[in-house]
C-alpha cells in the first residue's frame, strides 16, 4: 500500500542475524535515530527504506515491531565505491574539518550517483499521492533532486546528521555542484546547527548562483528551500528510566568495583573514529598520572571504542594507533591489577551503556568535530542525582547547548589536562550546578521535541499547493 510517510535514511533500523532455529532473521538496531523516527513513523504507517547490511539482492519488504521495512540491496563493489569509498572515504573527512585526508576518486562518485538512484527510485514507487519523504544523511544527498524529478507533487525534507562544512573546505569537491543541486530538490533541509545551514546558503548563493534571504532559498522555478537548524537530542525520559532501574544501579556498582573502587572514574564511548580524538584525550590523562597529579589507585580511564568500518584503511591504521597507545600507557604506568586505562574494543547493550554513565564520575567527549554528539546528552539524561562532570569539546555539535560542561579544545592538550584535572578535583557543589543546568537543557530539548519541530516547520511548506499533513508523533 503506499505511504503517506516514507523514511529513506542508508541504513535499515535493523540488523541482519540468525535465530536461534538457525533460520535467518532480523533485530533491532535502535540507535538514536530510530528512537527519534520511529514514534512519527507509527503515527502515520510509515515506511523505512534503507540498506539492510551484508550483499543481499533486494529482500522483501517486512514489518519488524510494527514498523514496514524495506530493504535495498548494495553489491560488494557498491559497498567499496559508494559506501566505504565515496561515502566514509571522501564526505565523512571533507565535512569533518579534514581531519584526515579525503580521497576524491570518479568511480567512487558514479557510484554514489548510481546508488542514490536507487534509493530515489524506491522512494517514489512506496510514496502516495502528495506524501512526505524524509531523507537522511551524507551518503543520499543527491536522492532529494531525483525524486523531486521523478515525483513533484512528494513534500520532501532532508536533514544532515553530521556538519556542513565551510565553503573554503566544501568547495575542493570536484562535484561541489552536484551536491548542492542534489539537496536543493528538498523543501527543508535540516542541519545540526545554524553555522551549517549558513554555510549551506552561502555556497548555493556563491556556486549556483540562486538568490537567497536568511534562511530561504530562492529557485528559478518557483519554489523556495529552507535551510535551518535543528539540532538533534535524544530520549531523556526513557534514558533517565533506563538508569534508575535496579539492573542498571546494581551492573554500575558492580562495575566500579571490578574497577578497585577508584576515587574518580573517567569514561569515554565512542564509535572508534578519527574525528572523536580518542587518543589525545587517552594522553592527556596518562600525563596527568605521569605529572604526579593523581595515580592508578586513584582514577581509571574506561574507554569504550566501538568498531566501526573496518573495512575503511584509516580506521583500520587509527585502531593500531590507539592499540599501541593504551598499550604503552599501561606498561609504563598501570600495575597489576591497575590499569591506567580499561580500554574495550566492542559493543554494547543499551543497559550497560546506561550502566557505565551511571558509574563514571567523569565523561570525556572530545571529537575535533562532530555534528551533535549523542552520547555526551545521554551522560547527562542519566544523572539524574544531579552529579557527575562533562567535560566536552567545543567542536561538538553538542557544546552550543551545554554550555556548563568543562569545554575544552582537543587540539589542546595542555588545555584538556587542566580541564580534566578541575573536573577530578570540584566539589559536589559546582558539580550540582553545572549538571543540573544541563539536565534542564536536555529535558526541554528531547528527540520528540526534535521530530515534531522538524516535520511541522517541513508540513509548513507550500511549494506546489495541496499536500497531505503529517500527523506529529504521539507521546508516550
Ligand atoms: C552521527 C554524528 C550525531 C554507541 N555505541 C553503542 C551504542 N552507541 C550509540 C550511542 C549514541 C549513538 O550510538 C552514537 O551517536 P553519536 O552522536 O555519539 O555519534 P555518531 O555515531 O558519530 O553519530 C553525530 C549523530 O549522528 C546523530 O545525529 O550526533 O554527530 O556523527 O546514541 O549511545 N549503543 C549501544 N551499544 C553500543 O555499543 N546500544
Amino acid at each position: 500500500m503506499p505511504a503517506d510517510l516514507v523514511i529513506v535514511a542508508n541504513r535499515l533500523p535493523v540488523d541482519r542475524v540468525t535465530l536461534a532455529d538457525g533460520t535467518p532473521g532480523w533485530r533491532g538496531s535502535p540507535g538514536g535515530l530510530v528512537t527519534a523516527i520511529e514514534p512519527v513513523m507509527r503515527a502515520n504507517n510509515g515506511t523505512w527504506v534503507g540498506w539492510p547490511g551484508g550483499t543481499d539482492a533486494d529482500l522483501e519488504p517486512f514489518e519488524f515491531d510494527g514498523m514496514n521495512l524495506v530493504p535495498l540491496g548494495l553489491t560488494a563493489e557498491e559497498i567499496e565505491l559508494f559506501y566505504e569509498g565515496f561515502s566514509n572515504g571522501t564526505l565523512w573527512p571533507l565535512y569533518h574539518d579534514l581531519v584526515a585526508k579525503p580521497e576524491f576518486h570518479r568511480e567512487w562518485w558514479d557510484s554514489y550517483v548510481t546508488v542514490n538512484r536507487r534509493f530515489a527510485e524506491k522512494a517514489a514507487e512506496l510514496a502516495a499521492q502528495g506524501a512526505t519523504v524524509w531523507v537522511h544523511d551524507y551518503q543520499l544527498q543527491l536522492v532529494p533532486q531525483m525524486l523531486r524529478d521523478l515525483r513533484p507533487d512528494l513534500r520532501i525534507g532532508f536533514y544532515l546528521h553530521i556538519p556542513f562544512p565551510p565553503a573554503e573546505l566544501f568547495q575542493q569537491l570536484p562535484w561541489r555542484r552536484q551536491i548542492l543541486e542534489g539537496l536543493l530538490g528538498a523543501d527543508l533541509l535540516g542541519f545540526q546547527l545554524p553555522g551549517g545551514a549558513a554555510n549551506f546558503v552561502r555556497l548555493v548563493r556563491q556556486r549556483v548562483g540562486h538568490k537567497t534571504h536568511r534562511d530561504l532559498v530562492y529557485l528559478p522555478d518557483g519554489r523556495t528551500v529552507r535551510a535551518a537548524p535543528f539540532p538533534i537530542s535524544i530520549d531523556a525520559a526513557g534514558f533517565e528510566r533506563l538508569a534508575q532501574t535496579d539492573a542498571v544501579a546494581d551492573r554500575a556498582t558492580a562495575i566500579r568495583e571490578a574497577l578497585g573502587n577508584p576515587r574518580r572514574i573517567f569514561l569515554g564511548i565512542d564509535r572508534l573514529d578519527y574525528t572523536k580524538g580518542i587518543y589525545a584525550r587517552l594522553r592527556a590523562f596518562s600525563e596527568l598520572i605521569s605529572d604526579g597529579h593523581f595515580d592508578v589507585e586513584d582514577a581509571v580511564f574506561v574507554q569504550v571504542a566501538v568498531p566501526s568500518r573496518e573495512q575503511v584503511e584509516q580506521y583500520r591504521i587509527l585502531r593500531d594507533d590507539i592499540d599501541r597507545l593504551v598499550g604503552r600507557i599501561n606498561g609504563d604506568l598501570g600495575r597489576i591489577g591497575r590499569p591506567a586505562i580499561s580500554y574495550l574494543h566492542s559493543s554494547y547493550p543499551r543497559e550497560e551503556m546506561a550502566a557505565l554513565y551511571r558509574a563514571a564520575d567523569i565523561m570525556v567527549v572530545t571529537p575535533y568535530r562532530d555534528g551533535m554528539n549523542l552520547v555526551a546528552k545521554e551522560y547527562v539524561a542519566c544523572r539524574y542525582e544531579d552529579d557527575g562532570a562533562l567535560v566536552l569539546s567545543e567542536f561538538a555539535g553538542a557544546a552550543d547547548e551545554l554550555r556548563q560542561a568543562w569545554l575544552v579544545n582537543p587540539y589542546d592538550i595542555n588545555g584538556m589536562k587542566s580541564a580534566l584535572l578541575e573536573a577530578y578535583q570540584a566539589d559536589d557543589k559546582e558539580l550540582t550546578r553545572r549538571m543540573k543546568a544541563m539536565r534542564k537543557t536536555i529535558a526541554q530539548h528531547d528527540v520528540a521535541a526534535w521530530a515534531d519541530s522538524f516535520m511541522s516547520v517541513l508540513g509548513e511548506s507550500d511549494n506546489g499547493g495541496h499536500r497531505k499533513t503529517v500527523r506529529p508523533a504521539k507521546r508516550s
